[in-house]
Parts: structure tokens; C-alpha cells; sequence
């Protein structure tokens, strides 16, 4: 059992609260966890913005070289850090590593636009001179969850510390030990003490003390829409910055004309961290035309997947936990109440850890929980269509809008599809994962504010506007 503490301004403070980590895979304990209190999310929050008064001051240029250092420290970690990353989310070695490698390009892509956080100059009367400032907020809070960790917390940690404020990062109870390796390779890669603090704890009491400390001046929380709306009338009476990152249920939608090969392998993406993906592709829908030859084509994918209890081998990682396997069962159970079939998989495959098969359900109705609710676990359901009009309708009619995936040849049909899709990002002819350079916004339910790309700069600077009387007479 290895052993972590909580990281506050540069110190592992240890703790007798504790809780353990099991590796999803086997139910086995691997580490045990330093619980943080609310007088340790306070100390961390304090810490923080002591340390704000001397980062925000660090210039840019010197910002960006710390940023490359986490970076670089991180690959030289890459192997331990994934194992961890396997040990927690039952997640693949090998993918564990691209989890490490996405997270130190998220460091290197906002190292790049320190030097890029510019403010604007506005043309006023000839006696005036207006430009604008884009400043820090201060201490940024950072609540993350545990379907990919690592690659998460770096997604709004990097934004936040490159526009120079600093981090308070709360991980989720079931997966926080790759973010607790994040925040020592920052500290060992030369990070001043109190920039990023982690605070390993529950979410009812680490990550309330965080969310309504009023010290804290942002926050940025990925995870279920229900504990993203408590943390939004937690913090109603405050104006803050929020970054909501929530759920989804998105459409992945295949017209006649397509690649059928492509369309199918990207159909199948949704079964990659065994369907725990907020941007999971679960709703397939099949013009009617192609619908039986397509179905097969998923079918055969599907069934070359193996799952196996070895996270190195298996094509299909364990889900989080008990609990999510019930749940995904439930879920499967009500689609065959609801009259629905399943045309591949529904079964538990062995009795040790928290596998699922990767499964097809078939003939459910659009208003059937499978169909509408996010079920975050290995499974896909398929849907007829006959027309443009009646497939946007349908992908539309989710409370969810955070991603949405059209596979047609027809260049003018993908524009027109893609002007109606109610999502904040559409893919044409791919399942795309987000990368640090594309922005990640949600519409409906998804969430609000805007990660990734340079909105995230926006999102973490506040704007000041300064206007100047100047006497431009020559002397
Ligand atoms: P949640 O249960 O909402 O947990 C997310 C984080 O919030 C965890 O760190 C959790 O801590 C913490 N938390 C729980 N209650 C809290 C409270 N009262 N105050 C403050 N923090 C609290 O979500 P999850 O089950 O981990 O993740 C799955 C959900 O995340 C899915 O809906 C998925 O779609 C969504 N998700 C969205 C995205 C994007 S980019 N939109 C990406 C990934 C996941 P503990 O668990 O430690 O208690």
C-alpha cells in the first residue's frame, strides 16, 4: 500500500483520516489517502494566496519556463505516474502513459501563451489613451473527477497557473493519485511552494470547504450535472467565474453515404475507458438504408473486443467501481423492460473487479432511460432514421449539448447538419478527442464557461480596462 499526504505550500502533511484507493480492476487496496479537513482546505486556500502576491508577479517569460518544467518532469515520471494512473481508473498501461503525455502537453501548449495574454488598445479622442489588461484572478479552486484524472485536472490547472494564478486542486475520492503525482513533479520541477496545493479529500468535506471559502476567486468543476448545480447555489450569492464541465449524451449520427469502415470505428470509440467519457458517442443513429449492414459492422467490432482482467490486455477497462457496475446492469436491465434488445453483450463477465461487456442495445424507444440518460459505462444504443430533419430532432431532444458526431460524404448535408446540432462541439467524419488546442465548450446542460484552447485565458483573467488623459502636445 503506498501511502499519500496532502500537498500544501510545498509541504506532504500527513493525516490520520484516511482513505483507501482500490484498484478497479481487482477491488484489491493500493494506496491509502490523506483525507483533508476544512481547516486543511482553509490552510491550503491561505497558502494559495499568499503565493499569488509573487506569481502573479513573475513575468511571462519565466511563467512559460515553469509550465515546461512541470512539462518535462512529468515525462521524465511517465512510468510511475501511470502505473498509478492504471491503479486508480483500471485504465490501461499504455493508455495511462498517453494520459501522461496529454497532461504535460496541456502544460507545454500554455506554456507557449504566457506571452500571449495580451489586453487590447482602443482608439478614442485624440486626448485620451484606452487599453485594457488582462489580469490574474487569484486563488483558483479545482474540483476534479476520477474518469480521467490526470488529463482533467491538467486541463484547467495549466490555463489557470500560466495566466498567473494559483491552484487550489481537490481530486475525486476514488482516483486522486495522479493528480497528488502532479503536484509533487510540480514542486520538484521548481514550482514556488503554495502555487499548487492539493487537497485529497471527500467531496462533501473538501470539496464544500473549497467551493465556499471566500478567498477562493474562480472555480472550475468537472463531474455529474447534480454536483455541479449544488456548487452553483453554493456559491449564488458571490460573483465568481465558474467553469461547469458536466455530463452528456451525445448523437453519433450515419448517414447512407459514408464511410461505413470509418463510421463504424468511430461508433466504437465510445467503449474506450469502457464508455466512462463525458463526450461518449451512446446514441447511435442509423439511416434506415444502411441500418442492418451497418449494425454488423459494430457487432463484428464489438465482439473482437476481449475483456480481460488484466488491465494490460484488456480492451475493455473495469468500470470505477461497484457501484457503477450495478448501475450499468440496472441500466441494461430497464432497456430490456423497456422493450429494447440487446443484440451484444448485457453480462457481468467474471465475478472478480468491475468489468462489464461491451454491449449493443437495439429497438428501445427514444424516451427510455438508456436513451436519454447518461449512463457513463460500455454501452451503446442504436437507433433508425429516415430524413435530415427527423435525426436533428431526435439528437436534439436530450437535455444534454456537449458533443455530437455526423459521418456523411455529402459536404453541403454536414454543414446544414451541423448548424442545427444543438452541441458545443461537432465532429465531421471523426471522433475526435479534445486536445488543448481546440476549444471544449457545452451548451444546454453540458455546462457553462470555456475550457481549453485560448478561451481558457479569458476564463482565467479578469479584464481591466484603463483610460488616460495624455497631453500629446510636442514641448
Ligand atoms: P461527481 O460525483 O459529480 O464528482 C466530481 C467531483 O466533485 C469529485 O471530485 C467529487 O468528490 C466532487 N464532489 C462531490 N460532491 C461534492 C460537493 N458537494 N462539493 C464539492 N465537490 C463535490 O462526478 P463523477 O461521478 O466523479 O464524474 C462523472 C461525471 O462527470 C459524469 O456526469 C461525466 O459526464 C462528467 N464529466 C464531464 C466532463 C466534461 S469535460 N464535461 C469530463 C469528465 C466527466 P468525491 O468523489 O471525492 O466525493
Amino acid at each position: 500500500m503506498r501511502e499519500y499526504e496532502l500537498l500544501i505550500d510545498g509541504e506532504t502533511l500527513s493525516r490520520t483520516e484516511r482513505e483507501t484507493v482500490n484498484d478497479p480492476s481487482s477491488n484489491q487496496p493500493v494506496s491509502s489517502i490523506a483525507l483533508a479537513n476544512e481547516s486543511d482546505v482553509t490552510s491550503a486556500v491561505e497558502a494559495a494566496e499568499s503565493a499569488f502576491e509573487r506569481w502573479r508577479t513573475v513575468d511571462t517569460v519565466s511563467r512559460g519556463h515553469y509550465l515546461r518544467d512541470i512539462a518535462a518532469e512529468l515525462r521524465t515520471r511517465k512510468t510511475e505516474i501511470a502505473q498509478r494512473h492504471t491503479e486508480e481508473t483500471g485504465r490501461s498501461l499504455l493508455d495511462s502513459k498517453r494520459s501522461v503525455e496529454y497532461a504535460a502537453e496541456y502544460f507545454e501548449y500554455y506554456a507557449g501563451l504566457t506571452h500571449r495574454i495580451n489586453g487590447e488598445t482602443i482608439p478614442l479622442s485624440h486626448e485620451e489613451f484606452d487599453y485594457t489588461r488582462r489580469e490574474p484572478l487569484g486563488v483558483t479552486g479545482h474540483i476534479i473527477p476520477w474518469n480521467s484524472p490526470l488529463l482533467l485536472g491538467s486541463r484547467s490547472i495549466a490555463p489557470a497557473l500560466a495566466c498567473g494564478n494559483t491552484v487550489v486542486a481537490k481530486p475525486a475520492q476514488l482516483a486522486p493519485m495522479s493528480i497528488l503525482e502532479l503536484g509533487r513533479a510540480a514542486r520538484d520541477a521548481g514550482l514556488p511552494d503554495g502555487v499548487l496545493n492539493v487537497v485529497s479529500g471527500s467531496g462533501s468535506t473538501a470539496g464544500e470547504a473549497l467551493v465556499t471559502n471566500e478567498k477562493v476567486q474562480e472555480l472550475t468543476f468537472t463531474g455529474s450535472k447534480t454536483v455541479g448545480l449544488h456548487i452553483r447555489n453554493l456559491v449564488s450569492d458571490r460573483l465568481i467565474p465558474l467553469n461547469l464541465e458536466l455530463g452528456g449524451k451525445s448523437p453519433n449520427i450515419v448517414f447512407a453515404d459514408a464511410d461505413l469502415e470509418a463510421a463504424a470505428d468511430g461508433a466504437v470509440k465510445l467503449f474506450s475507458n469502457a464508455g466512462q467519457s463525458c463526450y461518449a458517442g451512446t446514441r447511435l443513429f442509423i439511416e434506415d438504408d444502411i441500418y442492418d449492414e451497418f449494425i454488423d459492422h459494430v457487432v463484428s467490432r464489438i465482439e473482437a473486443m476481449d475483456v480481460k482482467k488484466d488491465p494490460n490486455e484488456t480492451e475493455i477497462s473495469a468500470l470505477i467501481s461497484p457501484s457503477a457496475q450495478s448501475e450499468v446492469s440496472s441500466y441494461v436491465e430497464s432497456a430490456i423492460e423497456a422493450g429494447g434488445s440487446i443484440t451484444t453483450g448485457g453480462r457481468i463477465p467474471f465475478g472478480e473487479g468491475n468489468f462489464y461487456e461491451p454491449t449493443l442495445i437495439e429497438n428501445v424507444p427514444d424516451d427510455a432511460a438508456v436513451s436519454c440518460e447518461e449512463i457513463f459505462g460500455p454501452v451503446l444504443t442504436a437507433f433508425r432514421f429516415d430524413s435530415e430533419q427527423e435525426v436533428v430532432e431526435r439528437a436534439n431532444d436530450t437535455e444534454y449539448g456537449l458533443y455530437a458526431s455526423v459521418w456523411t460524404t455529402d459536404l453541403n448535408r454536414a454543414n446544414r447538419i451541423t448548424e442545427h446540432l444543438e452541441a458545443g462541439t461537432v465532429t465531421v467524419n471523426n471522433y475526435a478527442s479534445p486536445i488543448p488546442q481546440v476549444p471544449f465548450p457545452a451548451y444546454k446542460q453540458s455546462g457553462i464557461g470555456s475550457e481549453y484552447a485560448t478561451a481558457a485565458l479569458n476564463h482565467y483573467t479578469k479584464i481591466k480596462n484603463v483610460r488616460m488623459t495624455v497631453d500629446r502636445t510636442l514641448r
